[in-house]
This record gives C-alpha cells, sequence and structure tokens, in this order.
C-alpha cells in the first residue's frame, strides 16, 4: 500500500475541509448515487458549457436569444424606465446586453446587479459592461444565488427591480427546490418582477439529441466533474472508465444526466475508498422541461401573478413575465 499514515488525515482534511469535497462523500454515499450538479461550473466545465450553448443539436440558448431579441422593445415596454435588474447566475453578461440594447437612453437601466458565484469571471465581465454601457451602474455580487441574499437598498431614482433568470437554469433544480427558489425570488423581487426563460417538453428525439451531442461536448461536460474532483481534492477517477449517458424520463419530465461505470473499480477520495460494479451509476444532472401552463402555475404557487409569455414559433422555449 502506498499510503503512508501521515498523508491519510491530511488527503481527508482536504476533502472535508472543502463543500464539494463534503457534498460529494455525501451523494455517492446515497442510492442512487448523485453528485450536484453546481460543480460542474469550475473554469474547464463553464468554457464547456459555452462550447455547449453554441452547438447545433443545443437550441435552447439560440431559441431564447431568438425570443429575446425579436420581443425585446416590447419586454423593454414591461421593464420600464430607469429599472434595476438583478440576473441570477450571471456568468459572462452576455445574455442582458440583448435587453440593454433594447432601451432609447432616456429609459435604460440604471443599475445592473450581476449575482454569480465566479469572481474572477464577473469582474472582468463587468468592466467590458461598463465600457459599453456607460451610463449603466453595474455593482456584481459574488455568492450563491440559491441562498438568500441582501440586495443593496434602491433609491427614488431607480424604477422597478426586475429579476433576469434566463437559461432555463431553474430546469436543474428539483421540483421543491425550484418552488422554493421562486418564493425566495418573488419576496426578493417583491413590487417588482421576474423575466425567467423555461424549456418546454417537446418530442424526446429532439432533448436526447441536446444532451448527446455528435461532438461530445456534453459528455466531456458531464464527464469533468470526476476530473476536478482529481484536481481539486486529489481523487483518482479513471474518466475514462465512466460512460456520458443523459436520458429524457417522460413521466418525470426531465433529462437525466448519468456517469456510469464502465468496470467493477475502486475510487479513492481523501480517505475513502467507492466501490463501483460495472453498470453502476452516478446522477449528475436533472433538466426538468415544463409545459407553459404547468410552469405558469408553479409561478403562482410561490406567489407570482403570471404576466405574458413568449416562445419561438415551434414552441421549443419559453420566456415569461411574473409580477412579484
Ligand atoms: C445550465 N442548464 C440549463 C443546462 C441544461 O440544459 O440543463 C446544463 C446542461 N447540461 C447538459 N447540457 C447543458
Amino acid at each position: 500500500n502506498s499510503i503512508s499514515v501521515d498523508t491519510l488525515p491530511r488527503a481527508n482534511s482536504r476533502v472535508m475541509t472543502s463543500e464539494f469535497g463534503r457534498d460529494l462523500l455525501m451523494g455517492l454515499a446515497q442510492t442512487p448515487r448523485s453528485i450536484p450538479p453546481k460543480y460542474f461550473y469550475d473554469a474547464v466545465g463553464s468554457a464547456l458549457f459555452d462550447r455547449i450553448c453554441d452547438l447545433p443539436e443545443y437550441y435552447l440558448t439560440r431559441t431564447e436569444q431568438t425570443i429575446l431579441s425579436t420581443h425585446a422593445s416590447e419586454i423593454a415596454e414591461w421593464i420600464g424606465p430607469h429599472a434595476e435588474i438583478v440576473e441570477f447566475g450571471a456568468g459572462s453578461l452576455k445574455k442582458i446586453q440583448t435587453l440593454l440594447d433594447a432601451f432609447d437612453t432616456d429609459r435604460s437601466p440604471a443599475r445592473y446587479l450581476p449575482i454569480d458565484i465566479s469572481g474572477e469571471h464577473i469582474a472582468q465581465a463587468a468592466a467590458q459592461l461598463r465600457a459599453r454601457y456607460p451610463t449603466l451602474l453595474v455593482q456584481p455580487i459574488i455568492g450563491d444565488y440559491t441562498a438568500p441574499l441582501t440586495l443593496p437598498p434602491t433609491d427614488t431614482r431607480i424604477g422597478q427591480r426586475v429579476g433576469f433568470f434566463p437559461g432555463s437554469t431553474l430546469g436543474n433544480f428539483h421540483p421543491d427546490e425550484a418552488l422554493a427558489f421562486l418564493r425566495s425570488a418573488a419576496g426578493m423581487l417583491r413590487g417588482g418582477s421576474l423575466l425567467i426563460g423555461i424549456d418546454l417538453i417537446k418530442h424526446p428525439a429532439r432533448l436526447h439529441a441536446a444532451y448527446n451531442d455528435s461532438q461530445g461536448v456534453t459528455a466531456a461536460f458531464n464527464l469533468n466533474v470526476l476530473r476536478r474532483a482529481n484536481n481539486e481534492l486529489g481523487a483518482d477517477f479513471d474518466t475514462d472508465q465512466f460512460n456520458h449517458h443523459a436520458i429524457y424520463h417522460p413521466v418525470l419530465q426531465r433529462i437525466e444526466m448519468h456517469l456510469i461505470s464502465r468496470r467493477e473499480q475502486t475510487v479513492s477520495i481523501g480517505d475513502q475508498r467507492v466501490l463501483f460494479s460495472e453498470g453502476d451509476t452516478i446522477h449528475t444532472e436533472s433538466s426538468y422541461k415544463y409545459t407553459i401552463d404547468g410552469f405558469r402555475s408553479l409561478a403562482v404557487k410561490a406567489g407570482f401573478r403570471a404576466g405574458p409569455v413568449w416562445t419561438d414559433r415551434e414552441r421549443q422555449f419559453s420566456v415569461h413575465w411574473l409580477h412579484a
């Protein structure tokens, strides 16, 4: 055995002092085994996700973008003058620009609060945004937008507060988490509104293609969470020994992503050994799909009043206006 006694506690404390390490061990101890999808997004994972958004099969980003630009001036009317826009999980701050470009200068939003977990990414993107929209106050908030947050106080010169949650990221929340998030967003936005993108239920073949792209980018994105565990926690996953598997579950109305063990194998994470039999699976992500009415009912249950909905011609994706 190559592990000496004094490296064991150290390896283990590296795992146990990291939130990722604790969540990973906890998830792998459950049946079925799982890893929370938020751990996909290290630098490599975020870059892979950006590539997914450009894939021909991944219609979500492109379709939402088309909906936002087609209806931009109507959406700008709903947002109204000098608004404050709070974006949940803002990433590279690209999507907001479609909205900002829809305003006449004298009505454009006054303040933009992008919330994101990754600080480095957002600081740079915020600087570029300020250069492009000099009158917009850009105040990034580094943090987990699923936890309750205190926003800076507004002042009388600022119009309504509008939450912006594009990309159907809400779909990655389980129904109880989605309801809890919407409830807390409704509280945070009270008196204002939420603009949210939601992917729609469609033919399973279309969904299957979007999560099993021909270039294997989604597979690399899924497997990257194991590589991340190796890099950050000193785990020894052999990424060649797990297969990407994504499948639509029509009863639960969700795409499930899994990593399936190709053979019997043991993986070390700190001082823990995790045994996988051939075919054992780690559930890494669910991506729920909604009907328009199903999503509106959920929003109403969370305390919103449903407003207009915009879709594309094929009704693949939807963008909802909700009054908080
Ligand atoms: C971020 N989220 C909305 C994506 C989705 O479609 O559920 C993440 C993703 N997973 C695989 N491909 C893309």
